[in-house]
């Protein structure tokens, strides 16, 4: 009895994923570094369907039909190398290894390199959706030689969740890197929209006077239009639950301290390298980091400033309304800035990444499906070219249309002392890339006066330096 494909890594993921391939109907080999957790996966969930345990790695890969197709779903970074060096040499020419771990692309891009030396593929895949979308669907961002996913994609397209018109969420994003540097800007982006709904909920709570409880009703209105994703639906839920131990809304016994894993860091370090700017990401892993620095929060505790106010009835439900234009306006440029670093790297490293199918596999499974993301990919599929998303006709007139209110938002935060950084960033950014004319101009200019960084000119062709130690007189830097 030959399995189709193996897990090795049975830790939450691992073995749910080994669970959604069997109940598919794949016979899977499982294996984990600590026996003990592959029988207790067989003893658990044997009867879901055909397992086939492995004691040892040789016994493994012994058990699987060739090529052989294993998945590594163990801790990233120096536990990853290790399985590989552990199992490469046991493999053959042809055998296909996936890494459904959150890797680093750098990592996986090396991964890849050096095992198709050895003539085996590696498929360096992000997997989103944490531990109930590996069991029920998660979203599946393979990136690889594409043999390798035309030999996983039944299975793949199988265990992967379905967007709403029934596609599976899954696609070959690009060779080598290209899956789990799209799973790492999904990270990001998940930051950023977490990020935004928390300002969201500040300003509804200081600014209107809401508490949790009517928030969460807010919230619930707004996931019955465009703003309909997960992340909002369990906003809603989180603000409605009440604490048992104190009977106070939940939101107020949790630490203020926001953690993270590492992703959303990579992102924008990623971004740093690329030069693509992604503020939205980047104002969103600064706010947790601010968040968990206590000392420093202690000592400005008492700067003098305002903190909130309470509207009257009506004059709240029309700042909610404006609440809600903001939200979405920079939620649409921080989609923007995030397939703007997809972009850049899928140059930078010839990847050739299809922008509307990044969105597709994003529809369902993930941590940031949203009906949203049916338009994006309906954009990019309108205008493949498209340079960003607020250039699309669509975006562009919603964006338009909520800017006045997003203004208002903002402005109504700063006056009132509500700390704002993803709506602001977002607007920001909104209004520089709309601006016909940057003050970089001087920035350019000063940078020729201390450092003879040289400039170009508006009027006509060149480089140019002015001898600002000098007679002021400009000469042209073109050697
Ligand atoms: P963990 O990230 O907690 O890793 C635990 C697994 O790694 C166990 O099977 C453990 O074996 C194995 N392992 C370690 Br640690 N060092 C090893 C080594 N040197 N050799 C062999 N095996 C080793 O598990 P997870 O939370 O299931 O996540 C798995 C992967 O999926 C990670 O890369 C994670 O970043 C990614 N991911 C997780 C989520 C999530 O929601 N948790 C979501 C998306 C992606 P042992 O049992 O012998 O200790």
């Amino acid at each position: 009895n030959q399995a189709q494909i193996g897990v090795t890594g049975l830790a939450v993921m691992g073995r749910n994923l080994a669970r959604n391939l069997a109940r598919h109907g794949y016979t899977v080999a499982v294996h984990n570094r600590t026996a003990a957790r592959t029988r207790a996966l067989v003893e658990e969930f044997g009867h879901e369907g055909d397992f086939v345990p492995a004691g040892t790695a040789e016994e493994f890969v012994a058990a699987l039909e060739r090529p052989r197709r294993l998945v590594i779903m163990v801790k990233a970074g120096g536990p990853t190398d290790a399985v590989i060096e552990e199992f490469a040499p046991l493999l053959d020419e042809g055998d296909i290894v996936v890494d459904g771990g959150n890797a680093h692309f750098a990592d996986t891009r090396r991964r890849e390199r050096a095992l198709r030396e050895r003539g085996i593929h590696f498929v360096g895949a992000g997997v989103s959706g944490g531990e109930e979308g590996a069991l029920n669907g998660p979203s599946i961002m393979p990136g690889g030689p594409v043999e390798a996913w035309e030999a996983l994609r039944p299975l793949l397209e199988d265990i992967a969740a379905k967007a709403a018109d029934g596609t599976p969420c899954t696609a070959h994003i690009g060779p080598d890197g290209a899956g789990h540097f799209v799973k790492m800007v999904h990270n990001g982006i998940e930051y950023a929209d977490m990020q935004l709904i928390a300002e969201a909920y500040d300003l509804l709570r200081t600014v209107a006077g809401y508490e949790p409880a009517r928030i969460a009703e807010v919230f619930r209105t707004w996931s019955t239009g465009r703003l309909d994703s997960y992340l909002v639906g369990i906003t809603a839920e989180v603000l409605a639950h009440t604490d048992a131990a104190t009977g106070r809304p939940f939101v107020d016994v949790v630490a203020d301290a926001a953690e993270q894993k590492g992703t959303g860091r990579w992102t924008v370090q990623t971004a740093l390298d690329l030069g693509v700017p992604v503020s939205g990401i980047a104002e969103a892993v600064f706010a947790r980091s601010l968040s968990g620095h206590t000392g420093l929060r202690e000592a400005a505790a008492g700067l003098p400033g305002p903190r909130g106010r309470a509207l009257d009835e009506g004059e709240a439900a029309r700042f909610a309304d404006r609440v809600e234009q903001a939200l979405y306006a920079s939620k649409v440029v921080s989609y923007a800035q995030g397939w703007n670093m997809v972009r850049a790297a899928s140059e930078e490293y010839g990847w050739d990444v299809d922008p509307g199918a990044v969105a597709a596999v994003w529809r369902g499974g993930c941590i940031i499906r949203a009906a949203f993301l049916d338009r994006v990919r309906a954009a990019f599929a309108a205008d493949p070219a498209l340079p960003t998303l607020l250039a699309d006709p669509g975006f562009a007139e919603e964006v338009g249309g909520a800017q006045q209110a997003w203004r208002e938002t903002v402005a109504e935060a700063v006056r009132h002392g509500v700390p704002v950084p993803g709506f602001s960033a977002a607007l920001a950014s909104y209004d520089a890339l709309r601006a016909g004319r940057l003050p970089a101009s001087l920035v350019q200019a000063q940078r020729d006066y201390f450092g003879a960084h040289t400039y170009r000119r508006t009027d006509r062709a060149g480089s140019y330096h002015t001898l600002w130690g000098g007679d002021r007189s400009e000469v042209s830097a073109d050697i």
